[in-house]
């Protein structure tokens, strides 16, 4: 049987394992909290994942903000005291002042279908100091692939001027740039972690300063994390506007590939296929 907590709330986090935390976070790039998410919340949360994708139409979908978690069973997460106690915490150690707001960014992210190939393998720096994420479903049978966090930890400072973070982050989450990061070759030199996600936990990385993707499951599988993305230094500067709008036409160049890759795939079908009836 495993320790964990048969209510849906976190229990208090102790100054010292946040201590254990940040130097976990430091030293390897990642802290983990054990069996911190009860089987029942997973399973609400697993429920919640399944009908969304339903409604989806069982393709990859990514969701931001208060809204869609507040209509979630992680609802209990988000709201936890002790949540926000750790990830003000590990901000303040981090960066030494306050973080410029209490807000918690939930993000989830299911990957799955053709579309959830295409959100595989894109490295990033987040815009967030803290990252926070809670594995919902991991693929875990012999005949799947689990989609791993890869990490280079800690590759850069956490950049103070936001201009500068935009700069790097055009060149470093170019596609050609992208090409290299996931590279195993490149990932073997430059000592890229390969983090095994296991439901239960949370886990907790320095999302400004790691570049981070999750490794590609096959279509047929389903991969669910929840992200918590706390403190952005930059958040009031007015380039802040710039990055976001560059990071959705992003995500919607992807949608827009899948699609056109959708059509192709059903015209070279149709192509092949004998057509019985001209008129369908
Ligand atoms: O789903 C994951 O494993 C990582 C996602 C991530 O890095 C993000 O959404 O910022
Ligand atoms: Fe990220």
């Amino acid at each position: 049987m495993s320790a964990r907590m048969t209510d849906a709330s976190l229990k208090p986090i102790t100054a010292a394992e946040v201590e254990q935390l940040e130097a976990q976070m430091n030293e390897t790039g990642v802290g983990v909290l054990r069996d911190v998410i009860s089987d029942s919340l997973l399973q609400q949360a697993r429920g919640y994942v399944k009908a969304q994708l339903e409604q989806r139409g069982g393709q990859y979908f990514g969701l931001r903000g208060p809204e869609w978690i507040a209509q979630s069973p992680l609802d209990t997460v988000f709201r936890s005291e002790a949540f926000a106690t750790v990830l003000t915490s590990l901000y303040e150690k981090a960066m030494g002042t306050q973080p410029p707001s209490d807000r918690i960014l939930p993000v989830i992210r299911v990957v799955a279908g053709t579309l959830g190939l295409r959100h595989s393998n894109l490295f990033h720096y987040d815009s967030f100091v803290v990252t926070a994420l809670v594995p919902i479903v991991i693929p875990s049978r012999p005949d799947e692939l689990p989609g791993h966090l890869v990490m280079y930890p800690n590759l850069r400072k956490v950049r103070r001027r936001a201009v500068v973070n935009i700069a790097e982050k055009l060149f470093v989450e170019s596609a050609t740039a992208r090409r290299l990061w996931r590279s195993p070759w490149l990932q073997h030199r430059l000592g890229a972690q390969i983090v095994k996600l296991e439901p239960g936990n949370i886990y907790f990385f320095w999302g400004m300063r790691s570049l981070h993707a999750n490794q590609a499951c096959l279509a047929e599988s389903v991969r669910s994390t929840v992200l918590f993305h706390f403190g952005d230094p930059h958040e009031k500067s007015v380039f802040k506007q710039y990055s976001r709008r560059l990071s959705e036409l992003r995500t919607r160049r992807i949608a827009g590939k899948e699609h056109r890759a959708r059509d192709r795939r059903y015209a070279a079908v149709e192509g092949e296929l004998p057509r019985a009836n001209p008129d369908n």
